[in-house]
């Protein structure tokens, strides 16, 4: 099983913390977007990372990816199967992908990605206004829905994957939620990242 994509990516960095919480081995092509690597571009028809190749079967797509490991290695499931319990997981991996990962990405994008991976300089305006003005709803709603240490039922989930991948990318820039402010969302954060799944899929290879 080949994983096509960079660590530094928080999409990549789902598929990374499913496989080490399974006990998968895989190979590891920590390649860019966009890569013109061949089995790269076959596998990713829009040359987003993450995407995956497991003896010629060819899946892009973080969500995608993680249901696929699913269903073929069980366990430890990270995929609930209660009607209730299931519908959070899938909201919970959309609020990281589609709400969390756009936002939280700006200062990221700014104040690392472009300075120094990009050689250009990054917009410190934006990248603040971002922190202050769009960030607080996002957290103010995590805060209101974490009750105990994972964020559906008793157990750790895709939902937790995806709504503290994007953190990390944070941690990159020094940013640390407020706990102050956001106690409970901070805490959380700290937890799910000190995960040895997530902890392994942050040393992984960057490229
Ligand atoms: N929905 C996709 C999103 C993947 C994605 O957008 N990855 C970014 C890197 S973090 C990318 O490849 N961007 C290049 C592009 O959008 O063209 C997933 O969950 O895998």
């Amino acid at each position: 099983m080949i994983v096509y994509g960079t660590s530094v990516s928080p999409y990549v960095r789902k598929v990374l913390v499913a496989l080490f919480e399974k006990g998968v081995t895989f190979e590891h092509k920590p390649v860019p977007f966009h890569a013109e690597d061949p089995g790269f571009q076959a596998a990713s028809p829009r040359g987003k990372i993450p995407a995956l190749d497991d003896d010629g079967f060819l899946l892009a797509d973080s969500s995608a990816i993680v249901h696929y490991i699913e269903a073929k290695h069980p366990q430890p499931a990270l995929i609930p199967t209660g009607a209730k319990d299931l519908g959070r997981a899938v909201w919970f991996d959309e609020y990281g992908d589609v709400e969390l990962f756009p936002t939280l990405i700006v200062p990221f994008v700014e104040r690392f990605l472009k300075p120094r991976l990009m050689n250009t300089a990054g917009d410190e305006a934006k990248a603040q206004a971002s922190i202050d003005k769009d960030f607080p709803p996002l957290f103010d709603y995590l805060e209101g829905q974490i009750t105990g240490d994972y964020l559906v039922g008793n157990a750790f989930s895709i939902a937790d994957i995806s709504v503290a991948t994007s953190f990390h990318n944070l941690r990159l820039i020094k940013f640390e939620v407020d706990a102050s402010r956001w106690p409970k969302l901070a805490a959380y954060v700290a937890k799910i990242l000190e995960r040895p799944s997530f902890v392994s899929a942050i040393a992984a290879a960057k490229n």
